[in-house]
């Protein structure tokens, strides 16, 4: 594949250079220096040359001892009451204290948090993205699901209500069986790539491999999943592809395999970006960086940087990407030998671009796993313990220096789901603590499952407190076990939903079922006095100021304000989610708030508006960052892209 992918790039690369020179007055000219690093000086300083880690090699640094395999977990934890408990009252509480005593935590913290049950997402939640105040959108694989679409046939997305905790099926025509997803420009949601037809278990819905399905929200109950294969698609077969949102508002799509199978491998790989809509040539673009990943480079991890770059992850390795020049620029490696991506999921964010931190970037990953991921899976263990180790760096020129800082959490676990919550603390939720990803590939499986002891204690880290004292725990157990393919958002008022769970190839009733079941986590400060605001703008642009009347409790000291994007979670990764503070001014009950200063902080597309009275938040609200336009559209890119591209097998 490499020679002719080779000559492709360059095509690609001398095109979408001509693209950037054009884009680059538009935006470079607002683009603040200090967001700016010096690439060329730290080139110069060596910094990007590629230094192989052997560290991998070294098993002793397994976190022990063993966790507690699941048989062990007690009763009342595996009690029937919650298994049979739909859409019940039933709730536990539990008080959130520090790992170390002394809390580092905001008034936000302190009080009972709360798991409760709500409803059931009819298919399984796959992927789930926020759509707008009330609904959820779910992207399962197609399988035999009970819930039935207008045709018929068993659904595979629904749009679950959070008001009403019902679902509405959504009629989708290919098999979006490990899609990635994101939002873009224009408020419309584009779900891409999937799997190909498979009858034995769904004959309904058709090849996915290289699917464009976009779905724009409405106001009344009509809106559905639009596809028009013939027109609308990818270059290539892309199972397990990831997005990011570009500053421009469209989306790059990255990797995926061509074919299934647990593991990627070189026969089975695409390591290619593109775009949607398509840019340039419309035909990938050949990374090095992404085959290089192999084997566990799949649904990797992408962050759009203040300065315009990319910053992607995958398997033990990362990057700079400038996808304006189509340039490569390797950072260090994980350390310790951690993979962080698919099927050693770890939990990962883009930590809160805050003017505290003057914007400055930093990305936080935490577990994944240390086994040997290339052997034939048959040897490896869904009682092979998770890792433990959180690994952070900042990405300025001193972050870069200095490298991945680590640090561990109170225990291990892989396909976690890190949620930036309103305060700038993230939530780690869902996963299990032994095994990997994926089913039916390894020993010592629980029915179908690669992994094990589930993990359902959530933990809380806070970004800002020193190194040592960042955990919280003693949030209460999740009821249900979330493995493989389940998925967790935060929603407008600001619980956390989590979905999902089927490490099974269809639906399953063994151990570990396919879960239909939503449980909703409310931190404390949902039963607090919140402030209030109204007067947000349906759009927000870029530097502009806009005046919110806000309610604020009384005696209130401190008001910030934010914008969020809460992503599109599938997989452990959280395509696009990131959380950026606005300058913001109060006089009496009016706060002045000022729009991002770049794309690169927050790329133009739907965003959450809340603010926070002294660490305690408001509900979010949605409204478009940008104009709300369409990304730019080049139907010569279009045109060649159909013309010179097969798209699925
Ligand atoms: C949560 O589950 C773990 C076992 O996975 C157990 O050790 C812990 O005590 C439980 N915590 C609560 C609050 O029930
Ligand atoms: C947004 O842009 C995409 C790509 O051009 C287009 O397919 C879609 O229909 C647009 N959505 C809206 C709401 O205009
Ligand atoms: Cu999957």
């Amino acid at each position: 594949m490499a020679p002719s992918a080779r000559s492709l790039t360059l095509v690609a690369l001398s095109l979408l250079s001509l693209k950037a020179t054009a884009a680059a007055g538009s935006l470079g000219a607002s683009t603040p220096s200090s967001l700016n690093f010096d690439l060329a000086a730290l080139e110069n300083e060596g910094l990007f040359e590629y230094t192989a880690s052997d560290a991998f090699l070294d098993d002793t640094d397994l976190p022990t001892p063993e966790p507690a395999d699941w048989e062990l977990l007690s009763a009342d934890e595996q009690g029937h009451l919650f298994e049979r408990s739909v859409d019940g009252q039933l709730a536990k509480a539990w008080h959130a204290h520090s790992l170390h005593g002394k809390r580092a935590l905001g008034k936000m913290w302190s009080g009972k948090s709360m798991f409760a049950t709500a409803g059931v997402t009819g298919v399984g939640a796959m992927q789930i993205t926020l759509v707008d105040d009330d609904h959820i959108l779910i992207y399962d694989k197609a399988e035999n699901n009970a819930l039935k679409d207008a045709s018929g046939a068993s659904a595979w997305a629904s749009l679950y209500s959070i008001s009403a905790k019902k679902v509405r099926a959504l009629n989708v025509k290919t098999n979006s069986f490990c899609a990635g997803g994101g939002w873009i420009g224009n408020g419309t949601l584009v779900s891409v790539g999937g799997n190909p037809q498979q009858t034995y278990i769904n004959d309904k819905a058709q090849d996915g491999l290289a699917a464009i399905r976009l779905f724009t929200p409405c106001t009344n109950s009509k809106c559905d999943v639009y596809e028009n294969p013939s027109r609308i698609r990818m270059t290539s077969p892309r199972w397990y592809p990831s997005t990011v949102r570009l500053t421009d508002g469209s989306l790059m799509i990255a990797g995926g395999m061509i074919a299934g199978g647990y593991n990627n491998q070189e026969s089975t790989d695409n390591p290619t970006f593109e775009f949607f809509p398509p840019q340039g040539t419309g035909l990938p673009i050949y990374s090095t960086f992404l085959h290089d990943a192999l084997n566990s480079n799949l649904f990797p991890v992408m962050y759009t940087l203040p300065n315009g770059y990319l910053f992607i992850a995958a398997n033990r390795i990362a990057m700079l990407y400038d996808w304006k020049k189509n340039i490569e620029r390797r950072v260090k490696d994980f350390p310790n030998g951690v993979t962080i991506t698919y099927p050693a999921s770890s939990a990962s964010v883009l930590l809160p671009l805050t003017i505290s931190n003057n914007f400055e970037p930093e990305v936080l990953f935490c577990g994944g796993s240390t086994a040997n991921l290339d052997i034939n899976p048959s040897q490896l263990s869904a009682k092979a313990p998770a890792s433990k180790q959180c690994s952070r760096m900042v990405l300025n020129a001193a972050g870069l220096r200095k490298g991945w800082q680590t640090e561990n959490m109170p225990f291990a676990r892989v396909m976690g789901d890190a949620i930036l919550m309103l305060d700038g603390t993230v939530l780690i939720i869902n996963g299990a603590q032994t095994g990997v990803a994926g089913y039916g590939n390894v020993k010592d499986e629980v029915g179908a499952s690669n992994a094990r002891s589930p993990a359902k204690e959530p933990i809380l880290y806070d970004p800002t407190a020193a190194n040592g004292k960042r955990f919280s725990r003693g949030f209460p157990n999740a009821s249900y076990e979330r493995l493989y393919h389940s998925t967790a958002t935060l929603i407008p008022d600001g619980r956390i939903a989590i979905m999902g769970s089927n490490p099974n190839d269809g639906v399953s009733t063994k151990t570990y079922r396919t879960r239909y079941n939503v449980e909703m986590l409310s931190p404390p400060y949902m039963s607090m006095t919140r402030p209030t605001f109204s007067g947000q703008p349906a759009n927000m642009l870029y530097k502009k100021s806009y005046t919110l009347s806000v309610n604020l409790p009384s005696g209130t000291k401190k008001v910030q304000a934010f914008i969020m994007d809460l992503g599109y979670s599938t997989h452990g990764v959280h395509m696009s989610q990131r959380m950026v503070e606005l300058a913001c001014t109060l006089k009496g009950k009016k706060l002045t708030v000022t729009g991002p200063k770049t794309s690169g902080l927050f790329p133009p597309g739907p965003a959450w508006l809340h603010i926070l009275a002294d660490g305690v938040p408001s509900k979010s609200t949605k409204l478009m960052v940008g104009p709300g336009s369409s990304p730019p559209v080049s139907q010569s890119a279009i045109k060649n892209m159909l013309k010179n591209t097969k798209g699925s097998n």
